[in-house]
């Protein structure tokens, strides 16, 4: 079968980072799958999940850090897969996949308010806040404490190549936070103003170990140095499972024309570029870890996300049971 334009769409934009960030491309992954899915014509429920199972793993080769978004696809597919497994025909399995989908997208909305609830108790009044990339969950607290009429201030940084800081400092400006724009480098030199650094995270460790955007453990070092505390608003589908098992959670390269124009190496080929999209951020780092479900260490963040995985002691071809995501 072909898939329809409007999933290629979805897939493109993921990879070209037109759509971006970590919850949100897990929403518009498991949005593909609705797509895929009212397109399918068929009666027989087998080439139906087969043809599912193919556009599900497209999804997730897109981008291979941000667990969310393997986490978002498996929750929708497996759902699919124990209905198949039951016996139901085609339309009760698009129904099925339909109901599964628009529950993760509104459990990851729910989530990242929530983290912004949970997450504001911890910032002072008068607290000056370092952020970096553009994660909606360390948005979610910073805008929430504002918006409790906390007196606060934001350093962002631009996060370079990419400067998804810019839309950082347009988002909290937009909201009338005073927010200043810095150069990635310029961290240590501003770290003695900072009371607390609120970032987010594309995937969790087993160990509590944060995968976020290139540059996080920079600011991490810097911060433990000037004893400055490390919040992290991660969803608790943030949670690599992968790694339970000893497996790496794979740092995305992305292309060198990111970094420097296609000119400027031709003209100095003896110059390799590399670009890193993310780097891993070990848990001694890290004070704390905000969820929707509560406040965690890092090293504890495992055992809130194994309960909510039920998974691990699922029936052997399942990754995640049914009830994963309640909260
Ligand atoms: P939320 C982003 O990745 C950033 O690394 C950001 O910190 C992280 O996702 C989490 O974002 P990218 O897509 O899920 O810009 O909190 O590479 O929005």
């Amino acid at each position: 079968m072909k898939f329809p334009d409007e999933f290629l769409e979805i897939v493109e934009g993921i990879k070209s980072m037109k759509i971006r960030g970590a919850g949100l491309i897990g929403r518009k992954a498991v949005e593909a799958l609705k797509i895929v899915s009212d397109s399918i014509n068929t009666t027989d429920s087998k080439e139906y999940i087969e043809e599912i199972k193919k556009a599900a793993k497209i999804l997730i080769s897109t981008r291979p850090t941000a667990v969310s978004l393997p986490n978002a696809v498996r929750y929708v597919y497996y759902r699919v897969k124990r209905a198949y497994n039951s016996g139901l025909g085609v339309k009760e399995l698009k129904d099925t996949l339909r109901d599964a989908v628009n529950d993760f997208i509104t459990i990851s909305l729910n989530a990242i308010e929530k983290i912004g609830e949970i997450g504001a108790k911890r910032i002072e009044d008068e607290d000056t806040i370092l952020t970096h990339c553009n994660s909606q969950a360390a948005i979610s607290i910073i805008v929430h404490a504002f918006k409790q009429g906390k007196n606060i201030k934001v350093f962002a940084t631009e996060t370079r190549p990419k400067m998804q800081g810019r839309l950082t400092a347009k988002q909290l400006s937009k909201e009338g936070i005073p927010t200043t724009l810095i150069v990635d480098s310029a961290v240590r030199y501003f770290m003695p103003k900072i009371d607390k650094v609120v970032i987010g995270a594309d995937a969790i460790a087993a160990n509590g170990a944060v995968i976020n955007k290139i540059g996080t453990s920079l600011i991490a070092l810097a911060a433990h140095e000037a004893r400055v505390r490390v919040m992290v608003g991660a969803e608790t589908y943030k949670f690599s499972p992968e790694t339970v098992f000893g497996e790496l959670i794979k740092i995305e390269e992305r292309p060198y024309d990111e970094v420097v124009p296609e000119e400027w190496l031709k003209a100095n080929p003896g110059v390799s570029v590399r670009n890193p999209a993310f780097d891993v951020t070990p848990p001694e780092y890290i004070d704390v870890i905000i969820t929707e479900m509560g406040i965690v260490s890092p090293q504890s963040f495992f055992l809130l996300a194994k309960d909510v995985f039920g998974w691990m002691f699922g029936e052997k071809d399942e990754w995640i049971s049914l009830d994963t995501f309640h909260l």
